[in-house]
């Protein structure tokens, strides 16, 4: 099973690549966080590197009425999410959406989002000139329990 699951994102990952590439930013392993039954929000996860630097400064999806980018940050020794209005991609650079980290953060959902589903997700970038690209996207459901690397706990294998 977990072997079939990696498989599949491989897959996916690299069509993912292939389309990117147009639009010089390159979206690699997205994934969206599953929600329970009444769960009003959740969030999409990434990796993104661009060849010349802009910034990931919008989100849009059809499974959610209001898309926004947001970070963590500590306050007052509480870790809280807040919305930013941009995160750089610096040249050639890996910046990460994972959780704990920036993510982008899907607020009142039209329904519950379910592993083994695709949230469509279009991601708009602007340059330094203010030149706006879009990328589209679809990243799979992974289960609630889904850490910050991305992959499922539910078995205890380590590497
Ligand atoms: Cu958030």
């Amino acid at each position: 099973m977990s072997t079939l699951f990696k498989w599949v994102g491989f897959t996916a990952s690299a069509l993912l690549i292939s389309t990117a590439v147009q639009a010089q930013v390159v979206v690699e392993d997205p994934w969206v966080r599953a929600t329970v039954p009444q769960q009003n929000a959740t969030g999409a996860f990434m990796r993104l590197t661009s060849e010349t630097a802009t910034s990931l400064v919008q989100a849009d999806s059809p499974v959610a009425k209001h898309v926004e980018v947001h970070e963590m940050v500590m306050e007052n020794n509480v870790m809280k999410m807040r919305e930013i209005p941009a995160v750089a991609l610096p040249a050639g650079q890996l910046v990460e959406l994972k959780p704990g980290s920036y993510h982008i953060m899907l607020l009142d959902l039209h329904a519950q989002v379910k592993e083994g589903e695709n949230v469509p997700l279009t991601l708009t970038f602007e340059d330094a000139g203010g030149k706006r690209s879009t990328v589209d996207i679809q990243a799979p459901v992974r289960p609630l329990a889904t850490g910050a690397d991305g992959k499922a706990q539910s078995h205890g294998h380590k590497h």
